[in-house]
């Protein structure tokens, strides 16, 4: 039995995809962002109370990039590299620079949505990340060139980072390279099953989020 512990539009989104990539069978477990991800329940699976969270094999795993990992190797090897591999290194590097991303995406979330007052926010700081977000955008846009972040074809390094240029689009616009490498995420069958799965939105209800002038 595989349980995905998931909230719509966030990080779990990229296990989502990755199981539909699998193949696996698999239950989803919807979340809200309340105080239910506290609950010493929810923090035995995810101890600062985080998802994604993913129950497999008799584990408890959190960290989208270990779970990604773990799925991969376990039960999806074409979706990894292995070790022997001479893409494993670019590999893993793509594989976490997904969460390089997420920082900034964390970041400006936090600005543009979580803090709901303007005196909250540091123009300054939106602006920064915008660019630090886009310059991210852009690194794996010119990886990938036009197919995929592997010369080897798609790979879970793709989920890690594609979630990164699908949420980025909302805080940055994306360069033609850019956008053409999402749209042949975005035509993936499995993209295409998770998105079906994701559930109402539950962060991001605008297109985009403009950074303020400055
Ligand atoms: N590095 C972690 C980040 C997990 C994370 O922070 N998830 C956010 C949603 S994108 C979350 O669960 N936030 C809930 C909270 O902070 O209470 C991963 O990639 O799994």
């Amino acid at each position: 039995m595989i349980r995905l512990h998931h909230i719509a539009q966030s990080r779990s989104f990229r296990v989502l995809w990755l199981l539909h990539e699998t193949g696996l069978p698999f239950d989803l477990v919807p979340h809200r962002f309340d105080k239910s991800l506290r609950d010493p329940a929810y923090l035995a699976l995810s101890p600062a109370g985080r998802v994604p969270a993913l129950e497999v094999d008799g584990l408890t795993l959190f960290e989208s990039g270990a779970i990604a990992e773990y799925l991969t190797e376990a039960h999806a090897p074409h979706l990894a590299r292995a070790v022997a591999s001479p893409d494993r290194a670019a590999y893993l590097e793509w594989l976490h620079f997904g969460e390089t991303i997420g920082q900034h995406l964390a970041n400006l979330t936090q600005h543009h949505i979580a803090l709901r007052e303007d005196h909250m926010r540091s123009p300054t700081v939106m602006r920064l990340e915008a660019k630090r977000l886009a310059i991210c955008l852009e690194a794996v846009a010119g990886k990938a060139g036009d197919g995929y972040l592997l010369p080897g074809g798609f790979s879970a390094a793709d989920v890690q980072c594609g979630y990164g240029v699908l949420i980025g689009q909302r805080f940055t616009t994306l360069s033609p390279q850019a956008a053409a490498y999402l749209g042949r995420l975005q035509a993936r069958p499995a993209f295409q099953a998770a998105m079906a799965q994701d559930g109402p939105a539950q962060i991001y209800l605008r297109e985009f989020y403009a950074a303020p002038e400055g």
